[in-house]
């Protein structure tokens, strides 16, 4: 299906309400994401170098929450066969709350016969994770309840194989207000620059207010050592977006 541009928020709405991932979302956010989080293409684009390096035979690849599957798809492409490494079997597996991206992400024909590729309508809350070569969490943890997280950042590492590693990318908030106001301001003028008027980033930011939570950079850390990951370090940051890599000894 074919993505469009995202005017969602381009005329004046009596009421903003809470932002959704429902089909009109689906419909642009390719467009969305790659205009609103710096962070987004330049993490996509290195998600192949570092499935490389973590690549198990016959593993589980998951992305959780994943949207149309951009981040499975970058996957798949370190999995192929590539500077003289030979072709790893594994299996896809694609997990998002919303009907309308996974009707949109099964349109997907992975190109590799090694790979096979699942994507399923599902909360990752109530999901497994087993076998895990690679678990990814681009932008999602942040729409989750803040109580569910390190349960779930629990599953995962339990889920991992040994010298297996998750990707948690994340939109950060700052303990100290004046940094904190003063990466907003930035960000929104990033998405000035993109071209989205006042009028859009504001009402995007009315529509996502509490349904987005951002957390410090520490707490990510903290708790991830915490759930048991023996190397936990930043690999990514532009302005307040940033990605970690954990990596289960
Ligand atoms: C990408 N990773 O393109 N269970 C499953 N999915 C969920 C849940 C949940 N409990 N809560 C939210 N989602 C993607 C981008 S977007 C990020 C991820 C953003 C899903 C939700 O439906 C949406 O598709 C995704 O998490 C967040 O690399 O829009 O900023």
């Amino acid at each position: 299906m074919s993505q469009q541009k995202d005017k969602l928020y381009a005329k004046t709405r009596d009421q903003v309400g809470r932002f959704k991932f429902d089909d009109k979302v689906a419909s642009v956010f390719s467009d969305m994401i790659s205009r609103s989080v710096p962070s987004y293409q330049p993490i996509l684009s290195m998600l192949p170098t570092i499935t490389r390096e973590f690549r198990q035979n016959g593993a589980n690849y998951y992305d959780l929450g994943c949207s149309l599957g951009a981040g499975l798809h970058a996957m798949s492409e370190g999995l192929k066969d590539t500077i003289g490494l030979d072709d790893i079997s594994g299996n896809l597996i694609g997990i998002d709350t919303s009907r309308a991206m996974i009707e949109r992400a099964k349109d997907y024909r992975c190109p590799y016969s090694n790979l096979s590729v699942i994507f399923t309508e599902a909360n990752i809350l109530d999901s497994a994770v087993n076998n895990a070569a690679m678990v990814l969490l681009n932008f999602t943890l942040q729409f989750l309840p803040l109580e569910s997280r390190e349960n779930l950042l629990g599953k995962v590492y339990d889920g991992l194989n040994p010298g297996g590693a998750l990707i948690l990318s994340e939109k950060i908030c700052y303990e100290d207000a004046a940094t904190d106001s003063k990466m907003i301001d930035i960000h929104h003028r990033y998405k000035a620059d993109q071209g989205y008027s006042q009028l859009e980033i504001s009402q995007k930011r009315d529509a996502i207010e509490n349904v987005l939570i951002p957390e410090t950079l520490e707490t990510h850390i903290n708790r991830l050592s915490q759930v048991g990951f023996s190397i936990v370090t930043p690999w990514h940051q532009n302005l307040q977006f940033i990605s970690i890599l954990a990596i289960k000894g």
